[in-house]
């Protein structure tokens, strides 16, 4: 169950640092799209929000969230990215298709993040049903949209951070 600490949605703004200088590629899966459009229109605003520009945001879109990885590893030829987020939304029907779907980009985006030490965002509702869906693409779940930009800021910093040997990152 969600709670106001695990939330992320609900973040202090003060604690992000600054995204003006990052550039992000954002995947996003068509299926679903009524609830993927909102991750990504929750995730686009929050970056742009914390500094980012729309000239440093690249989008690509997907069939569906099994294409995530593929079409993250497609974004992630363009050098400059900071960082990746993969959003999509699978729900529970009367088949295991999703358990494969959300395995499959589980796994594909922990590697493409080991292989290419750039942070994957996982981005991906995995849903019993609509409703769930609804409630965490800007329901009574926040937005997690939302929370994959402030992770996706978050790691791109703690990256800038090591790379100039500050002694304490973050909190
Ligand atoms: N893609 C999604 O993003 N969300 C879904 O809920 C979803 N359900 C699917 C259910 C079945 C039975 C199949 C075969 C595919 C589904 N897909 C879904 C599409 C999947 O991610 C992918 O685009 C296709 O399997 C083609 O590789």
């Amino acid at each position: 169950m969600a709670s106001a600490l695990s939330n992320l949605s609900e973040y202090n703004e003060d604690n992000v640092p600054s995204a003006e200088k990052m550039a992000f590629g954002i995947v996003v899966a068509e299926w679903n799209r009524h609830i993927t459009k909102a991750l990504l229109d929750g995730c686009v605003q929050t970056l742009l929000r914390h500094g980012a520009t729309e000239d440093n945001l690249r989008i690509a879109q997907v069939p569906g969230s099994f294409e995530l990885t593929a079409g993250a590893t497609v974004l992630g030829t363009e050098l400059r990215l900071d960082a990746i987020i993969c959003l999509g939304c699978v729900i529970k029907g009367e088949t295991n298709h999703d358990e494969y779907i959300n395995h499959a980009v589980a796994t594909g985006l922990t590697q493409l993040g080991i292989q290419t030490g750039k942070p994957h965002i996982f981005g991906l509702l995995t849903v019993l049903n609509e409703q769930q869906a609804l409630d965490r693409a800007g329901g009574r779940h926040g937005n997690k949209g939302v929370e994959a930009a402030v992770t996706a800021i978050r790691m791109v910093a703690l990256k800038y951070a090591l790379r100039h040997d500050l002694r304490k990152i973050g909190f």
